[in-house]
């Protein structure tokens, strides 16, 4: 009797727990997404996982069988194969102690390859809030990372000839995500040209518009 109860209250805490609510978050190699992302952990707490981030640290694993392949891409300012980037989001999430379970996903997805895996390995797993889109010219971008660069990024694709690859890509594999989830009505668009403090108070209203 002791045990059924037990196995009644599991199922009944189990059908209550909320799935993951994730923001992704897009915008042109430094529209200020990582910078964002920082502020919305200070102020509310959420988690950010930036999916370049979690690939760069499977590059430096010396046992990972993908840092050849991950670091080629990221020099090249291509984008990884989704499995390997859905599985890292996937793990991080669910290693996440964060009691919040409210996730922004940086960086992600960036191309048709990434939604596909995105939506196949996590539909039912998570749901998606809203998509932060930091809009940016591609000046402002190209200068912001060569002088994060400069100041010493350590980040090997912070260098002109790649950064003219990651604009490319952006414009050609991302832009038509960003519009995909335009036509669901998820896109939240700032002016990343801004100051960061006035880029982050609309970041404040979005947030505060999808009852986060
Ligand atoms: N800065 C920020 N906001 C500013 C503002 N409003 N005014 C003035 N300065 C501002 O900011 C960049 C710099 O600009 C900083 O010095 C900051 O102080 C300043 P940051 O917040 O870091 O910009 P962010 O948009 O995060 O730029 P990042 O370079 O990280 O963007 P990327 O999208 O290029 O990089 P990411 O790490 O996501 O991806 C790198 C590579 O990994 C990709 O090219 C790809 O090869 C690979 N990748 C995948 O294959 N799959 C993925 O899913 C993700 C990545
Ligand atoms: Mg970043």
């Amino acid at each position: 009797m002791f045990k059924a109860c037990q196995i009644f209250v599991r199922s009944l805490t189990m059908s209550a727990a909320k799935i993951p609510e994730v923001v992704f978050v897009l915008g042109g190699p430094g529209a200020g997404k990582g910078t964002q992302c920082n502020n919305i952990v200070q102020k509310y707490g959420y988690v950010h996982l930036s999916a370049g981030d979690l690939l760069r640290e499977e590059r430096t694993k010396p046992n990972s069988e993908f840092g050849e392949l991950i670091e080629n891409h990221i020099l090249n300012g291509t984008i990884v194969p989704v499995e390997i980037t859905c599985s890292l989001l996937d793990r991080a999430m669910q290693n996440s102690k964060n009691p919040n379970k409210k996730f922004m996903i940086d960086g992600f997805p960036r191309n048709e390859d990434n939604l596909q895996g995105w939506t196949k390995a996590m539909t039912g797993k998570a749901e998606i809030k809203g998509v932060f889109f930091f809009d940016c010219s591609k000046e402002k971008c190209m200068e912001r990372c060569l002088n994060r660069g400069k100041k010493g990024s350590g980040r090997s694709d912070d260098n002109e000839d790649t950064l003219r690859k990651r604009l490319d890509n952006y414009v050609t594999d991302t832009v038509p995500i960003i519009e995909h989830y335009e036509n669901l009505g998820l896109v939240y668009k700032f002016n990343s040209m801004q100051s960061p403090k006035n880029v982050f108070l609309d970041v404040q209203e979005a947030i505060e518009k999808i009852g986060w």
